[in-house]
């Protein structure tokens, strides 16, 4: 473990602000154990309520009657399709082009992938495509639309391209992604700033959802379980990522990423109203960290609570700038650590 010194704090304000200034060259600075900004309503998650059989088998119970549709080969959607109330079992590629829309409401898609990787979903340029269940409620979750794959040690890959539209509301994505693998074959990859992901169960993935410059926008889900990192930030990507419950991924609950050192693209998304817990369990040091900054990035984290992370809390590197408001952060390794940052903005709230 690398020398440090804790970070110089101003004492609670009604607002106060701290700017905090590192040298560059220490390879791990300001050492917080335990650190805890102190919230307008501070609140503890019960950490029985994150039970590590929370959503452990990755699926709700879809209860609808779905009767089965096989399709062996490729399925292209060149003109507008709603499907609804169906399982179908695809052994092929689905690609969404020519500007057309393919919906599914309350539908079960299972890709038949012989292989790690085999099958695509791909939604090109131009098109669109709506997952959804059938009653637009998130609260009824036996309708939800589910993303999977037959076989769990043959995952699908899942690219939304840009300039398409995406939607996913009230549904489950599983098994998707591979890991490790290149970017785009790790998770649901969102190039398209044109995306909503609401009120979903995304789980048992490699990673959850990457966002490779795409502004989207990502809110109450549940991503859980998923064999890396819950969600990536990365090339540029200014998404949203407010108010999802982000427990037990294996690595990273979120990276905020900016690619490399010489070919960099901050990311600057905004964190808002998240809950991060349980990261890198099983780890050890140097993993596990609630969230993860590489590479010139400033993302702006508030209102967010980070629990029982294997490693730190909020770990920001290569001369990256994150703002933290609000920010709950308890049973960490290091509170707060940071490896050539520049600056950390912490702006305390606090009740008088
Ligand atoms: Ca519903």
């Amino acid at each position: 473990m690398s020398s440090s010194r804790p970070f110089s704090f101003l004492r609670a304000k009604t607002l106060s602000m701290a700017c905090i200034c590192m040298d560059e060259d220490m390879k791990k600075l300001g050492k917080i154990m335990g650190i805890i900004v102190v919230l307008l309503v501070f609140a503890v998650i019960p950490m029985n309520s994150l039970s590590e059989n929370f959503y452990a088998e990755g699926t709700r119970s879809i209860t609808y009657p779905q009767p089965k549709i096989y399709i062996n080969g490729d399925w292209d959607i060149t003109t507008d399709t709603i499907r609804s109330n169906e399982t179908i079992i695809l052994s092929g590629n689905l690609t969404v082009s020519n500007n057309a829309t393919l919906t599914f409401r309350n539908v079960t898609l299972i890709m038949n992938c012989t292989s790690a990787g085999q099958y695509i979903i791909e939604v090109q340029s131009g098109a669109s495509m709506y997952i959804l269940d059938l009653d637009n409620n998130n609260l009824t979750t036996g309708d939800a639309s589910n993303m999977t794959a037959a076989d769990s040690n043959y995952p699908y890959l899942f690219w939304v391209d840009d300039g398409s539209y995406f939607e996913m509301r009230n549904s489950e994505l599983h098994r998707c992604g591979i890991t490790p693998a290149i970017v785009s074959w790790s998770g649901l990859y969102i190039q398209t700033d044109n995306a909503i992901i609401d009120h979903n169960l995304i789980s048992r993935n490699a990673y959850g959802i990457v966002l490779y410059g795409s502004d989207a926008t990502v809110s109450n889900n549940t991503i859980t379980w998923n064999d890396d990192t819950g969600i990536m930030a990365t090339w540029w990507s200014n998404a949203t990522i407010e108010n999802n419950w982000i427990t037990w991924n294996y690595k990273y609950g979120i990276w905020v990423d900016g690619w490399d050192n010489v070919n960099t693209h901050p990311s600057n998304p905004k964190i808002v109203g998240n809950v991060i817990a349980h990261t890198g369990q099983d780890l050890g040091v140097g993993y596990g960290n609630g969230i993860h900054i590489t590479y010139a990035s400033n993302p702006i984290i508030k209102n967010t609570e980070i629990l029982s992370t294997g490693e730190d809390a909020v770990y920001s590197s290569d001369g990256s700038t994150p703002t933290l408001i609000n920010v709950t952060i308890d049973g960490a390794n290091y509170g707060i650590a940071s490896s050539s940052t520049k600056y950390i903005y912490i702006i305390l709230l606090c009740q008088m």
